[in-house]
């Protein structure tokens, strides 16, 4: 094929990237067990109560107050792989302020959506299983949609169009996932 011809036919959302293999086997299984031990809750948007259950640190959304508040400090095992995030992403060190542990039962995903506006870059780490991470974005009378592959041990970052103008959800997974999710803050 002529490069330069066509365009890509399937791209993406502008502003998504993704790296497999992002850390080793030994890694996952170490974070695994870390996240498995973390008194995870339900997560709770306002009176309703979501299946996948999360703990978040450094920042939290309370959707019934609707802002951010603190939550506990990014714990230090936590640490080296959000400088490894960081990096990779070409981030200043410490621009992570944000760190959500996810776990996904079988048959748990999660819906449309679009990240708080409070927070700037989202990037994610998936653990476990792979996982159709699906983005949507409304064109004219059509939904234009893409669909992620994500593999365990990967990572995504959402920043530009992906981020502001893309929707994102999980469709329910087959095995059990985890996920840890970095974000920048958009406002300090
Ligand atoms: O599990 C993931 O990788 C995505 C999580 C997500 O979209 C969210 O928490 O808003």
């Amino acid at each position: 094929m002529q490069l330069g011809l066509f365009a890509e036919p399937d791209a993406g959302p502008a502003g998504l990237r993704y790296a497999d293999n992002f850390i080793e086997a030994a890694s996952e299984q170490a974070l695994i067990g870390r996240i498995a031990a973390l008194p995870l809750q339900r997560f709770q948007f306002g009176v309703f109560e979501g299946h996948r259950r999360v703990a978040s640190f450094g920042y939290r959304f309370d959707y019934a107050l609707q802002r951010l508040t603190e939550a506990e400090p990014i714990p230090d095992w936590l640490l080296p792989i959000a400088r490894q995030v960081e990096h990779w992403a070409g981030l200043r060190e410490g621009s992570v302020r944000q760190v959500l542990c996810t776990e996904y039962e079988v048959g748990v995903g999660i819906g449309w959506h679009r990240d708080k506006p409070h927070f700037d870059k989202v990037l994610g780490l998936s653990l476990g299983s792979p996982c159709k991470f699906r983005f949507r974005r409304r064109s004219s009378d059509k939904w234009q949609r893409h669909t992620l592959e994500a593999l365990p041990r990967s990572l995504y970052m959402m920043d530009g169009e992906a981020r502001s103008q893309w929707e994102h959800s999980i469709p329910p997974v087959e095995a059990r996932r985890y996920s840890v999710t970095f974000r920048t803050m958009n406002r300090t």
